[in-house]
């Protein structure tokens, strides 16, 4: 780590993002470098297991949609009507007056898995969209004690 080059970069962030994070972070007793960090790694992680692998992967996605977005609930599920060989259920919370979340999970091809993702994401009224994915892979070499 010591012989790490580090740079320096600026970033734009809206002020009530930034005096968010620095709260939180003022909290965890980060300071921002550090803090960016961990965001960054964790960034490159999640997009890695999520665009990078190739094999069966297993795991959930998990959206919220504006509930009173015309047409958006019908077209969420005939989307999930094309991707029904990787999703093995959905669950949806009614969040609030106007919010829907929905837990889709996912079991199969991780390309298919990225491909509904993105389908969701170009929908109108969607307004956030998580994919967290395991490699099945990974489970049958982990730990044997679990
Ligand atoms: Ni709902």
């Amino acid at each position: 780590m010591g012989s790490e080059n580090v740079f320096r970069f600026s970033v734009s962030a809206p002020q009530k993002l930034v005096e968010e994070f620095d709260t939180t972070i003022k909290k965890i007793g980060y300071d921002r470098s550090k803090a960016i960090q961990t965001a960054m790694r964790s960034f490159l992680d999640d997009y890695k297991l999520s665009h990078d692998v190739k094999e069966d992967v297993a795991g959930g996605l998990v959206i919220i949609y504006d509930h009173d977005v015309r047409g958006l609930e019908e077209g969420l599920t005939d989307i999930q009507h094309i991707y029904q060989n990787i999703i093995s259920s959905t669950t949806h919370l009614h969040l609030d007056k106007h919010h829907c979340l929905e837990i889709i999970a996912v079991k199969g091809d991780a390309k298919l898995a990225r491909k509904l993702s993105e389908e969701i994401m170009k929908k109108r009224g969607v307004k956030q969209n998580r994919l967290v994915v395991t490699t099945i892979a990974a489970q049958k070499s982990g730990s044997p004690n679990r």
